[in-house]
């Protein structure tokens, strides 16, 4: 039954559960080292149950519908979407839009992210633009969204679990795809299988998984967890611990923020006195591109500039890497800040504290004892 294959997939993977009904897992900051992520090191944001098409069940009646403020509704199979499109790989940022909520406080409810709710795979498929452009898109389209197969925690069929969505404008970009493919593989059961979208740069809850169909509408989608306080934030900085009014003075989440990862050396590792210390990460904006990576192992007093490495494609993270010797033993803390091509950079502490705890783009932080 579909509620015994929320966890047992990912158990003995190298993810840290945060919970398993409905699984909730994060990789841990170090084993994010790879340029392109392994499907075993992608975190998983399950918001309900993982439905039976996700292990292939009724793979051959699946289709996806398209509606809505469209030239002619279709219902599009696989194989149309395989054969009738030109096919894309593309490798693309998905990062939770609460990925570090952990840092939060007061602590706001959720799943306690750190830094792992985030990855870089290869996804393979065709950009939503072409599709959309074959049945034509109506002057009166202003927003695109999509619902899928999971079930509800509550086992009612009826409710859609999540049924998010984006602008006309980012559906018509390049970048956002419908995918079934991972790293060359068909997507896993976990990450959507058949077909999910990619809408990179926004926070993942746009990035539909087990999609059945998308809905072209002539305002904003109003469908589950795109209403309310859900995947919002307030207008303007509020003081931590604020109320907020949801709809009135909070705003959905589009562009994610400039951010980065260390992801060698693992935190509290020992390192030898005047040996040339090596350490890297990953660095992705919401933005154009990241224009530069500075590193501190004192607390933001000295700077060290990193080489940063072009994407391999737009939203795809950049890889960076940095060297310098410690000016003697102790215990020191290495903070990595990433400026994005807006001349924005990671801020030093917890910025703006929200209701829903989103978008800590904070700097990384590791330890080093330098003996
Ligand atoms: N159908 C469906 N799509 C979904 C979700 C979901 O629960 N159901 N979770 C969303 C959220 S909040 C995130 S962060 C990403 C997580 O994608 P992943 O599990 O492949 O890492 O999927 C998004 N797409
Ligand atoms: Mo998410």
């Amino acid at each position: 039954t579909p509620s015994s294959l929320f966890a047992s997939e990912k158990t003995d993977s190298p993810l840290r559960i945060l919970s398993d009904r409905p699984l909730n897992a994060e990789t841990a900051m170090h084993l994010l080292d790879d340029e392109v992520t392994p499907e075993e090191r992608l975190f998983v944001r399950n918001n309900g149950i993982v439905p039976e098409i996700a292990y292939g069940k009724g793979l051959e009646q699946w289709n996806l519908t398209i509606d809505g403020e469209v030239g002619k509704s279709q219902s599009f199979t696989l194989k149309d979407l395989k054969t009738k499109f030109k096919f894309y790989q593309y490798q693309l940022v998905l990062e939770c839009g609460g990925n570090g909520r952990a840092g939060f406080f007061p602590q706001t409810p959720g799943s306690q992210w750190t830094y792992g709710a985030v990855g870089c795979p290869v996804w393979g498929g065709v950009r939503l633009k072409d599709v959309l452009s074959s049945i034509g898109v109506k002057p009166s389209a202003v927003y695109v969204g999509y619902y899928s197969h999971d079930i509800h925690p509550s086992g009612d069929k009826e409710k859609a679990v999540i049924s998010r969505g984006f602008p006309i404008a980012k559906a018509l970009d390049d970048m956002t795809m419908l995918a079934w493919e991972m790293n060359g593989k068909p997507l896993s059961p976990l990450h959507g299988f058949p077909v999910r979208l990619l809408c990179p740069g926004f926070p993942a809850s746009a990035s539909g998984k087990w999609l059945k169909r998308l809905w072209v509408r002539d305002r904003v989608h109003d469908g589950a967890k795109m209403t309310g306080t859900a995947y919002r934030v307030p207008q303007y900085p509020v003081a931590p611990g604020a109320k907020v009014e949801a709809n009135n003075e909070m705003v959905i989440i589009e562009k994610m923020p400039v951010k980065s990862i260390i992801s060698f050396p693992k935190s509290k590792e020992t390192h030898q006195e005047k040996k040339t210390f090596h350490v890297r990460g990953f660095a992705w904006t919401g933005e154009e591109a990241i224009r530069e990576v500075h590193v501190t192992y004192d607390f933001g007093q000295t700077w060290v500039r990193a080489h940063v490495k072009s994407p391999r494609n737009r939203f795809a993270w950049q890889r960076w890497e940095a060297e310098f010797i410690f000016p003697g033993r102790g215990y020191y803390e290495i903070w990595a800040r990433a400026m994005d091509s807006t001349g924005r950079m990671q801020p030093m502490v917890i910025p703006n504290w929200n209701p829903g705890g989103y978008l800590n783009n904070a700097m990384p932080r590791i330890a080093v004892n330098v003996e």
